[in-house]
């Protein structure tokens, strides 16, 4: 789970992201933003998930707006505030908490080589969240310090044209978590005429990450996402479709072959898993359209597996909030259906970070991981969404996030301090004192 920092904001950073664009200018509350993270937290555990928390990073990064201005950390912050105030946005956003894009994950039982593989996500189609790659590694790297056999990639090089988004853009299929699993990478340019202009994510990349993590042949699928949805909003895969163990949940509009390309997957599936089938929830346009998916973030929430096997819903509220609660009303239509083993539905008010285009499946990068991974992490961070780590962190964002910012407030240094301080405690609590480097 990813954490909201304190200069969560919408100044409209991504243009191919409806949320964002159409609450450019509207102000936020990173307090809420940081609560709502946690009562996630909160959730995932209440249904036996085991959540852990990734910190924010500190912001504006000085290290971007030093490209442009010298000076002390305060003079360069108002520098760009009066000159280059778009700038100050992109160095000021808040956006790591999305750690659907932090990195892509290989758990162990999949690899070649028997690793634990993350590969950090370079993210370089946005200024605002290309910078968030280096503190990423940085901060994956601790985590996973002491985690026998794991392996923290650094990005890789956009130089070669590979643009990378993570998580996001990647499915795992399997029987249950610990069984092999199918690794289906989606992309959305590949180099043809076709590409459309605003893909984040490409076939070259997939390939690679794919490469670094020892997936073999029978185990890797790539799909091409339809161009057309990208246009309409869909500016990552998680936004029109969802996995979790055998269960895929994606819009028939999803991906260039339609239908077809989900046969695709399926077939890779069932040669993956001799007698066993996918099952694929194909949500047409009639049930619900490409823009009431996107405006709802149907698709965009997490699908769990509980300890007693059934697996549950998280949804954005905002299914039951807009189009009359149509998206809600197909989600307790696959509950009563005894094809799928989906049987309930949580709703979750993510609504500060709902407005940056930023749903359940956005904030939550999942690691399948094994116990004694687990308790090798836990003895050297402390970043597991205990009762004790949530109390201690709600304490600090009561204690020093602002209620309030509208983009223009990004300019006072004052802002700058409170996530230094923020950041201070964060990282003596979680036991990750890297967290700044100013
Ligand atoms: O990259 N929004 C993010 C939302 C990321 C959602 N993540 C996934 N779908 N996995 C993005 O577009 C807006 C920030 C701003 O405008 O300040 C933003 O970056």
């Amino acid at each position: 789970m990813g954490l909201p920092g304190p200069t969560h904001h919408y100044s409209g950073l991504s243009s191919d992201n409806v949320a964002s664009t159409l609450n450019r200018g509207s102000i936020s509350n990173p307090r809420q933003a940081a609560l709502q993270g946690l009562d996630l937290a909160r959730l995932l555990n209440s249904l036996g998930i085991r959540a852990a928390i990734l910190p924010p990073q500190l912001r504006p990064n000085l290290g971007l707006l030093r490209k442009h201005f010298s000076g002390n950390n305060e003079s360069v912050i108002l520098q760009a505030s009066r000159e280059a105030p778009a700038l100050l946005e992109s160095a000021s956003s808040s956006s790591a908490m999305w750690v659907a894009n932090a990195a892509t994950v290989t758990p162990t039982i999949d690899s070649g080589d028997g690793k634990l593989h993350l590969t950090v996500a370079n993210l370089f189609t946005n200024l605002h969240r290309r910078i968030e790659a280096e503190d990423t590694y940085r901060v994956l790297r601790s985590i996973f310090a002491d985690v026998p056999g794991s392996m923290v990639h650094l990005p890789l090089s956009a130089a070669a044209g590979q643009r990378d988004e993570g998580a996001a853009n990647h499915m795992r299929l399997s029987p249950t978590h610990s069984d092999k699993g199918l690794h289906v990478f989606v992309y959305g340019a590949d180099g043809r005429a076709l590409d459309p202009e605003s893909a984040r994510q490409t076939l070259s990349a997939s390939r690679a990450v794919k490469n670094l993590h020892h997936i073999s042949d029978e185990q890797a699928c790539f799909i091409r996402q339809n161009p057309a949805v990208i246009k309409q909003g869909v500016f990552h895969n998680d936004v029109i479709g969802v996995s979790n163990g055998n269960v895929l949940l994606a819009h028939e509009e999803a991906y260039d072959r339609g239908r077809d390309s989900i046969e695709t997957i399926e077939e890779a599936y069932s040669a993956l898993h001799p007698g066993k089938a996918l099952c694929s929830l194909v949500i047409s346009e009639r049930e619900l359209s490409v823009e009431e998916a996107v405006h709802t973030y149907f698709f965009n929430s997490q699908i769990v597996t509980r300890p007693d096997g059934g697996m549950s819903l998280i949804a954005p509220i905002e299914v039951k909030e807009k189009y009359d609660g149509k998206a809600l009303d197909v989600m307790e239509r696959l509950c009563a259906s005894p094809d799928n083993p989906i049987d309930e539905v949580h709703l979750a008010d993510l609504r500060q970070s709902m407005r940056n285009g930023g749903g359940p499946a956005c904030l939550r990068l999942r690691a399948a991981m094994n116990e004694t991974q687990i308790a090798a992490m836990a003895s050297s961070v402390n970043v597991l969404a205990t009762d004790a780590l949530l109390g201690s962190l709600t304490d600090i964002i009561e204690s020093f996030y602002p209620e309030q910012l509208h983009p223009t407030d990004i300019g006072n240094p004052d802002l700058f301090h409170c996530c230094q301080h923020v950041l201070g405690e964060l990282g003596r609590v979680m036991g990750l004192p890297l967290l700044i480097s100013e």
